[in-house]
């Protein structure tokens, strides 16, 4: 009898000491790491976004998904799309704890971050205030009031930084941010660097399309596009792509370049032709692709400015391919089509293309690049 009673003693002892530290594992123990994507369009944030992820995989924290930032014509403030809007949050999870940010702030953020608890972190001061100033100008601004957040002081984390893979980074963030005092980190931009760091390539893998997106992609390849295996292809040439083009000679690993020519430069330099390839160009490296590939029986286009339609067109004729576009532009849409298709010729050193060949690295689709290698190499290698 008495016995029982102590091993029953025991057994209660056993199951509340395992039900506390499972508590404390789920709730006093679970840091955030929040951020505003606040540099560039749709192609840097989600570069910046694998950083951040590997970011907060590093030093142990549940990574808060800020919505996407985008920019309308004419419009001066940045609107805020969820993050669900674009991406499934589901595949991430099997990475690391997230939680989107309207889940954050509205379970959470009342009793673990409450207002007089919100300081801004950044490296060292911004804009000359002494602080970091987190919501000066737009997105900064639009992208915190979305939340209705008002910071009451910065923390500047110099000398560290994003990269958790190389000098004890991890250790040092977690001893000087322990999660009991720091609940919370909330970054002025993203903790992840543009383009994205080499050991997060790979997390793409975790980034899955939105049902409604890949509904839409699929549903426009099945009624548009002819039966068959099709070609993607992306033409970045709008205005601001000429003029940042501009720069490519001095640039020898601008942008996105990496994807194609190695974080160290190992398979050569950025030339303007990559960067906005001619007309000529684009049509004979698409043709030899076709001749190539015998089964393709149409051609996608997605681009900001010239589609090319009509020289595809003309060009094209005898290879009894159709060319198709969107009726509208839409870019995740657009992004998630070329996903789709069987090889994909994109800008190596635009990040919007870096997205699709990211994401078709993860399934082993193939992938190339306009005027990379070059067209010597080319006829070298055939
Ligand atoms: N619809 C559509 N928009 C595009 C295309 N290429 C670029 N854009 C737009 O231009 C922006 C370019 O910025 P970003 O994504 O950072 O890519 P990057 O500037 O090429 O590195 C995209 O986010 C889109 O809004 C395209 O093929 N189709
Ligand atoms: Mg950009």
């Amino acid at each position: 009898m008495r016995f029982k009673m102590i091993s029953f003693l025991i057994f209660n002892f056993l199951v509340i000491c395992s039900f506390n530290l499972v508590f404390n594992i789920y709730s006093e123990n679970v840091g955030y790491v929040l951020y505003c994507p606040c540099m560039g369009r749709f192609g840097n944030q989600a570069d910046q976004f694998l950083g951040a992820l590997g970011f907060a995989k590093g030093i142990g924290r549940t990574l808060v998904l800020p919505p996407w930032v985008e920019y309308r014509y004419g419009e001066s403030k940045s609107i805020q799309v969820p993050f669900d809007t674009y991406f499934q949050v589901e595949p991430l999870q099997e990475y690391i704890p997230v939680m989107t940010m309207e889940q954050f702030m509205e379970k959470l953020a009342p009793t673990i971050w409450p207002p007089n608890k919100r300081i801004s972190f950044c490296y060292i001061p911004r804009g000359g205030t002494g602080n970091c100033n987190a919501k000066e100008g737009s997105p900064f601004g639009p992208f915190w009031d979305t939340f209705e957040v008002d910071f009451v002081g910065s923390e500047f984390y110099e000398p560290l930084h994003y990269d958790t893979y190389h000098r004890s980074m991890a250790k040092q963030w977690i001893a000087k941010y322990p999660i009991d005092k720091w609940p919370v980190l909330a970054f002025t931009g993203a903790p992840g660097s543009f383009p994205v760091q080499l050991e997060n390539r790979h997390l793409h893998k975790y980034l899955k399309w939105s049902s409604n997106i890949l509904e839409q992609a699929e549903k426009f390849v099945k009624e548009n596009l002819p039966k068959g295996a099709f070609v993607g292809i992306h033409l970045r040439n709008g205005i601001d792509w000429m003029r940042a083009c501009e720069h490519v000679n001095h640039s020898p690993n601008l942008f996105s370049a990496p994807q194609c020519l190695g974080y160290r430069n190992e398979k050569g330099v950025a030339t303007h032709e990559m960067c906005l390839t001619s007309r000529d160009v684009i049509i004979r490296q698409l043709k030899r692709l076709l001749k190539k590939m015998k089964e393709v029986k149409s051609v996608f286009v997605a681009s900001d400015h010239n589609h090319m339609i009509e020289d595809f067109n003309k060009h094209l004729r005898r290879m009894n391919v159709s060319v198709h576009k969107l009726p509208e532009s839409n870019p995740h849409v657009e992004l998630a089509i070329l996903g789709l298709s069987n090889h994909f010729i994109g800008n190596c050193i635009s990040s919007f293309s870096a997205f699709v060949k990211r994401e078709r690295d993860t399934m082993n689709l193939p992938s190339s690049f306009w005027a990379f290698p070059n067209e010597k190499i080319f006829r070298d290698e055939l």
